[in-house]
């Protein structure tokens, strides 16, 4: 069973108990267990397996061994237990926006409906009329709601998001009367995936604002509109139909600092302030940190000022996750897009790209970079078109007489090579020898297990020649689980070799996650941002591979590409000198 999964069971628990009208506290556990878990950088099978379950956050005697039964059985008696007591189809409602468990249990206690379907007919039937908490605007939203459950299931990739958020952040900002406006919620904070996008603005006029923000071009449907605060859905421009709500808070001058940092969240990370504030005598809301007693104003309108009266350095949103960033001392100086120099994985029309080599080398120098490898697929990818050795042998003669010409950037030529299932390399070491940089990825055969392919990229990793291990797990966002990997044990051994781990900046992968890149780096590992570009407009992703650096913990001098290429040529020759003579020999004769 995989976290996700064990997670999801534990959500499912607490939603039905909460239905079902169980005890607050018994919920709120539960919910607690879900996301710890949902969160963990390691698999609890292994943490299970040295008897560490009850030291996790929130994970208590009673829900570890609940998880030991679920990992044992793939089974767990008090969820079929509440499956015989409330109807499992109750859970699907709980996707309708603002509609929480006790709105669903009102539905199937006092209307016996138990299914999005028969909401939606009941709904349009005027059968809900009568309901308490169901007047008139509750069900038109709910309408509305089923409506936007249809077509926006599940959560929305940074990258699908960040355009939207931008257009109508700027938008807001030319409304008459906006002072400034701002992006907020997980956006912000730069999460893999986004529910609803936050915006919060400074203005006088509330009403007026959310009015001209509801009529804004894109605007499909308006969820509500009050004096401070407006929600809409839109709909995104994706080759997939799929809606995304944005939320708009309007906020005077004065408390824009401590708004800003109340709805940049995470809940999770303001919770822990709220506790800090207490400590002292003093409330942190939205509007300000305040005297419980008094309502005196301590700090409210800048989140440096809030953060250093509760003893804090400014914490960058990235961090906001309740995962220690409450116990720093200084600001940690996190990766920023500007300190990177180059990139090390990208392809041309020579394998699956859509640009030439000349191509991609103006591209990079139009972004200002310093040095890029181009590192085409190796022949194993059929379908990306990959080389052949003799292919690759004329293909690294045109790129070298390209980097000849180029100026003002250095250009090198490497590969992608595919791992074999037995770990071994798709090209001899001969040839790798005859690259500038090699990446190593594992693109076939993902569905294996832990020992397997942990022990397959390990083989990678032990390689001379490989000097970085591509979008390790092999996710897709929404689409495609990560493989199993043991990242702690790969990230010691490229920290042993010399190996860089990428983070790709690519938002279908994001792989490096955060929580990896953060352990990784714990471990000693050296990371490496590369947006896998297969096109000049490809490394405009980079954005979204330093936001999950940041949200990693992740450091400039953790980052192979930050470096000089004076440096990053180092690198790679420090991890050759190590190579082994006799094989090299005998790939030579
Ligand atoms: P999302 O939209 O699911 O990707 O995640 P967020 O973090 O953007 O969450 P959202 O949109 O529900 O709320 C935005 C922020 O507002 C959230 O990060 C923290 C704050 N917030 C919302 N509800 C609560 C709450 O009940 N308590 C506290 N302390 N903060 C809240
Ligand atoms: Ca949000
Ligand atoms: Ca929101
Ligand atoms: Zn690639």
């Amino acid at each position: 069973m995989t976290n996700a999964e064990i997670a999801r069971i534990f959500k499912e628990i607490a939603d039905l108990l909460e239905i079902k009208g169980d005890d607050s506290f018994r919920i709120s556990s539960y919910r607690r267990v879900a996301r710890t878990i949902a969160d963990l950088p390691k698999e609890v099978k292994e943490i299970a397996a040295r008897g560490e379950l009850e030291e996790l956050p929130g994970v208590g005697k009673g829900s570890a061994e609940k998880i030991r039964v679920l990992l044992e059985s793939g089974r767990l008696p008090l969820r079929e237990e509440l499956a015989r007591e409330v109807p499992e189809s109750l859970l699907e409602l709980l996707k309708i926006p603002n509609f929480g468990p006790r709105k669903a249990a009102a539905l199937w206690k006092q209307r016996g409906i138990t299914t999005l379907e028969q909401l939606a007919q009941a709904a349009e039937a005027g059968k809900l009329q009568g309901l308490p908490g169901f007047g008139p605007k509750v069900i038109q939203q709910i309408r509305e709601g089923i409506d936007f459950v249809h077509r926006a299931a599940g959560r929305t990739r940074l990258g699908d998001a960040w355009p939207v958020a931008e257009q109508f952040r700027a938008a807001v900002e030319q409304i008459e009367g906006v002072r400034k406006a701002v992006t907020a919620g997980s956006l912000r904070r730069g999460r893999e995936t986004i529910g609803d996008l936050d915006l919060l603005c400074v203005a006088e006029e509330g009403p007026a604002v959310v009015q001209r923000f509801t009529q804004l071009p894109g605007v499909v449907r308006v969820q509500a509109a009050g004096d401070t605060k407006g929600s809409v859905v839109v709909r995104l421009e994706e080759e997939q139909e799929r809606d995304i709500q944005v939320d708009l808070r309007v906020v005077p001058e004065e408390s824009f600092g401590a708004a800003w940092m109340y709805f940049t969240g995470s809940k999770e990370h303001n919770i822990r302030l709220r506790e800090l504030a207490l400590k002292h005598g003093w409330t942190l809301n939205e509007y300000a940190l305040s005297q419980l007693n008094s309502g005196k104003v301590i700090a409210s309108r800048t989140e440096e000022e809030i953060y250093e009266k509760l003893g804090l350095p400014w914490i960058p949103p990235e961090l906001r996750e309740d995962r220690g960033e409450t116990e720093l001392k200084e600001t940690p100086e996190l990766v920023e897009l500007k300190d990177i120099r180059g990139e090390l994985h990208l392809h041309t029309t020579a394998s699956d790209g859509r640009d030439t080599i000349e191509g991609m080398i103006a591209a990079a120098k139009k972004r200002g970079y310093e040095y890029i490898c181009i590192t085409d697929h190796s022949q194993a990818s059929v379908i990306a078109n990959g080389l052949d050795p003799q292919r690759m042998r004329k293909h690294m003669e045109a790129v070298r007489k390209a980097a000849r010409k180029a100026k003002d950037i250095t250009v090198w030529v490497g590969a992608e090579v595919d791992v074999h299932a037995d770990g071994s390399l798709d090209y001899p070491d001969d040839l790798l020898a005859e690259l500038d940089f090699v990446v190593a990825s594992v693109h076939f055969g993902l569905g294996r297990d832990i020992a397997h392919n942990t022990q397959r990229t390990l083989a990678a990793i032990r390689n001379p020649y490989v000097n970085l291990i591509a979008h390790p797990t092999g996710r897709l966002i929404n689409r495609r689980d990560a493989m199993p990997l043991d990242i702690e044990a790969l990230a010691r051994e490229a920290a042993r070799t010399g190996t860089a781990l990428e983070i790709n900046a690519h938002y279908y992968r994001l792989d490096l996650r955060d929580q990896h890149a953060r352990l990784a780096r714990d471990c000693g590992a050296t990371l490496c941002l590369n947006c896998d570009a297969h096109a000049g407009e490809g490394f405009q992703h980079m954005l979204f591979g330093v936001l999950t650096a940041r949200r990693g913990w992740v450091t400039r001098k953790d980052v192979l590409n930050t470096r000089t290429a004076k440096q990053v040529a180092a690198f790679v020759a420090a991890k050759r000198k190590n190579a082994k003579r006799p094989r090299q020999e005998v790939g030579r004769a």
